[in-house]
């Protein structure tokens, strides 16, 4: 359409009005909302209808222009956005206009819901959320899966979806970085010395190490890539997952672990009373995630082995451990790492933030080092039960 420049909150509105999708007569407001770490989200609203207006901008925004990013994950996020649309339409924002050049996707407004993370904080329970969250991660990953397309129909895709750039982010932020002492993690003094200890665990790096290799060479469906509650809007009967601009070919049990592990974090910040309906929610993604993988395998499955007793079970025990290992990574990450979570950011008492992130910090070592301990959500529920009491 035309060559790249960052958008304005005008030129947002006089973008939307040349591509016919407001009349030029209509009173067109926006306002840029964006409040992730990479890009610029405009909500466009008329008389009669309103629209998103994302575009990617060529560095991180959390970190600033030192931080150099090119703009192909514009193009990954709106290729990823229609493919799981097709998978699981019910969750996925509709995408009206996509420009490769511009870096845009022109969506859905889903200004009727709350980002997830927001509303958790703020006491909402979601009680839908498990089942549309699990519902969505079996479709796409399976769909995506060499048991659905074939093995030379998914590598055609995959060659596709190589998103080197995000997975370094990943792969450093995730995975490497809160194990050493480097400049982009992010913590506060009164964890120093568990942060220490953290760095000196040497039995914890080799886990981690392993964990990053599962990362870096298993390639066995499309992820979302970036699954935490902050990609996911949500009403009492609705959800919709954003945001796949990290998509790409990766292992099976990333985008649960991602969401689990957000989960326990605010259950974590939240009072003993109140977090019981988090727990709950981690045990039901997992059962609809299986069900539904379950159900999808049985039904269509180009497989030779399919059929072959024991090769669903032990699929998905193998996916179970190692995101549980994921899992006990992010949790991590989102406590010392760079990109940190508000929710627990946002508890005011020091002590109970000392406290719940010291939680967290040692939650997700024991289900990294432990992961092939674990066999069921309902384990995973009763191990942090105990470490918090
Ligand atoms: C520089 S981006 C930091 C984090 O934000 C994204 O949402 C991903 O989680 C990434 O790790
Ligand atoms: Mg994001």
């Amino acid at each position: 359409m035309s060559s790249y420049e960052p958008l304005t909150i005008d030129s947002a509105v006089t973008l939307v009005k040349k591509l016919g999708l407001f009349a030029e007569s209509d009173a067109v407001s926006a306002n840029e909302i964006g409040d992730g770490n990479l890009n610029y989200v405009f909500h466009i609203k008329g008389t009669e209808k309103s629209a998103i207006v994302k575009q990617a901008l060529p560095y991180a925004k959390v970190v600033g222009e030192s931080w150099p990013l090119t703009l192909e994950r514009a193009d990954i996020e709106n290729r990823a956005l229609r493919l799981q649309g097709t998978f699981a339409p019910d969750y996925t924002p509709k995408v009206y206009y996509s420009d490769k050049d511009l870096a845009i996707t022109i969506m859905e407004d889903l200004s009727h819901l709350e980002i997830a993370r927001t509303g958790l904080i703020g006491g909402e329970d979601y009680p839908l959320i498990a089942q549309h969250t699990g519902e969505f991660i079996a479709r796409t990953l399976y769909g995506t899966s060499d048991f659905a397309m074939g093995p030379q129909e998914k590598k055609k895709l995959q060659h596709t979806f190589c998103n080197p750039e995000l997975c370094d982010i990943t792969e450093g932020l995730v995975f490497t970085d809160p194990f050493f002492d480097v400049e982009t993690n992010d913590f506060e003094e009164g964890l120093r010395a568990d942060v220490e200890k953290l760095w000196n665990d040497a039995e914890l790096k080799l886990h981690a190490a392993q964990l990053k290799r599962q990362f870096l060479t298993a390639g066995d469906a499309l992820l979302h890539g970036d699954l935490h509650t902050g990609s996911i809007f949500a009403s009492s009967t609705e959800t919709k997952v954003i945001d796949p601009e990290f998509a790409f070919y990766g292992p099976f049990g990333f985008d649960i672990a991602h969401f689990t592990a957000n989960l326990f974090m605010n259950a974590l910040s939240r009072e003993e009373s109140r977090r019981e309906r988090l727990y709950e929610h981690i045990v039901t993604v997992w059962n609809v995630f299986t069900g539904e993988f379950t159900r999808l395998w049985n039904e269509n499955n180009t497989e030779a082995f399919a059929k072959t007793e024991g090769y669903l079970t032990w699929l998905l025990a193998d996916i179970f451990e190692q995101a549980t290992g994921f899992m006990g990574l992010e949790m991590i990450r989102r406590t010392i790492g760079l990109a940190h979570v508000k929710d627990l950011d946002s508890i005011d008492d020091e002590k109970k933030r000392l406290d719940a992130k010291r939680h967290s910090l040692s939650i997700g070592a024991h289900f990294v080092k432990k992961r092939k301990a674990y066999t069921s959500a309902d384990q995973l529920v009763a191990a942090v039960k105990e470490a918090v009491q």
